[in-house]
């Protein structure tokens, strides 16, 4: 988000907690220009400060506890911050408001996880919530938040309904990356295999660099609202699997996979697939990365960082 928004001319603040937050350096390594200022989402008076200090435009609320899996062991912490921290966020904009001319312009990142057990298919602005985790239940409230502060106090709050988006720069610990990450060290002959939970479940995924496209065209409307950003397709990881594995010109993923119920949850969100229509009518946004094209981004990623660090270690 900090290099789309810088490449188009922002000055751009990054809110960073802690006393000595290991992400730090690493965020700043990828954007010299990113200028870092303290602040917690569990902290409504150090929003306060920070927004006071920068005096923002636009503010993107992309911060959260956002491993679902992790929400299950750590609800409270995801409720406060995944959840809370939205609303805190809207009472420091609220509270310091930027001008009357030009008030301050919010965008939340809610979840295709609001949608969980799905009642319908493909899922809309329209379909109605049933999370599976108290990471959808807190991006429920967050979501929900941001409308009634749009209609209570006509906030320029929008949401992006944002399906999974994945980047060479995603953690380790989603599923993505976990594959790509293996099968590049298999390739290497660094690791035999890859352990994962539920194969079965299915996402639409797209390309990270592309929804954030999405999010700073919903900021630019006269009018705020809510918008679904997918792509409209879904694999299962098993295609996911079978994709990578392909290219890595290696053959039969299923010798190379292991299972273990420690990476299944408690409760799965088994399929999702979004229609970004609205989007695409209204701003005019369209994913313009492929499946097959972030599968081969993502893995080719991996392997030249895989492999540079095996050249350092011999
Ligand atoms: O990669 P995941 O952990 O992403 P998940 O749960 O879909 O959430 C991501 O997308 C959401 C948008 O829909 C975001 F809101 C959220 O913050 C996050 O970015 O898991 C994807 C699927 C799940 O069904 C999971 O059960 O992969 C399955 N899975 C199977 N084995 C695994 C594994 N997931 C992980 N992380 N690790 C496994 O070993």
């Amino acid at each position: 988000m900090s290099e789309f928004l810088t490449g188009k001319g922002y000055q751009v603040f990054g809110l960073v907690r802690g006393q000595n937050n290991p992400k730090a350096q690493l965020v700043q390594d990828e954007n010299p220009s990113l200028e870092l200022v303290e602040g917690d989402l569990r902290d409504l008076s150090s929003l306060i400060a920070a927004l006071e200090q920068v005096q923002p435009d636009e503010i993107y609320n992309l911060g959260a506890m956002s491993f679902v899996a992790l929400s299950f062991r750590q609800p409270e912490l995801t409720a406060d911050t995944t959840g809370l921290g939205v609303l805190r966020t809207l009472e420091a904009v609220r509270i310091v408001g930027g001008t009357q001319n030009n008030p301050i312009r919010l965008y939340q990142a809610s979840s295709s996880e609001m949608f969980g057990k799905v009642r319908e298919t493909p899922q809309t602005e329209r379909t109605p919530f049933h999370p599976r985790s108290p990471y959808g239940v807190a991006k429920v409230f967050g979501h929900s938040i941001t409308v009634n502060y749009r209609e209570s106090y006509s906030m320029h709050a929008s949401s992006g309904i944002c399906f999974n988006h994945e980047s060479p720069r995603r953690g380790l610990e989603f599923v993505t990356r976990k594959i790509t990450n293996g099968l590049a060290r298999i390739k290497l002959g660094l690791q035999d295999s890859i352990t994962l939970g539920n194969l079965e479940a299915a996402r639409d995924w797209g390309y990270a660099g592309d929804f954030v496209e999405a999010m700073w065209l919903m900021v630019q409307q006269d009018e705020p609202d809510d918008y679904v950003i997918a792509t409209g397709e879904t694999h299962t990881i098993r295609e996911f699997l079978d994709l990578a594995f392909r290219c890595a010109e290696i053959d039969g993923w299923e010798s190379f996979v292991r299972t273990d119920p420690r990476f299944e949850r408690p409760a799965e969100v088994d399929v999702l697939c979004g229609d970004a229509a609205k989007a695409r009518e209204r701003l005019g946004w369209k994913p313009r990365v492929t499946f097959e094209e972030l599968v081969r981004m993502m893995y080719e990623s991996d392997l030249a960082e895989e492999a540079a660090r095996a050249e350092l270690d011999r």
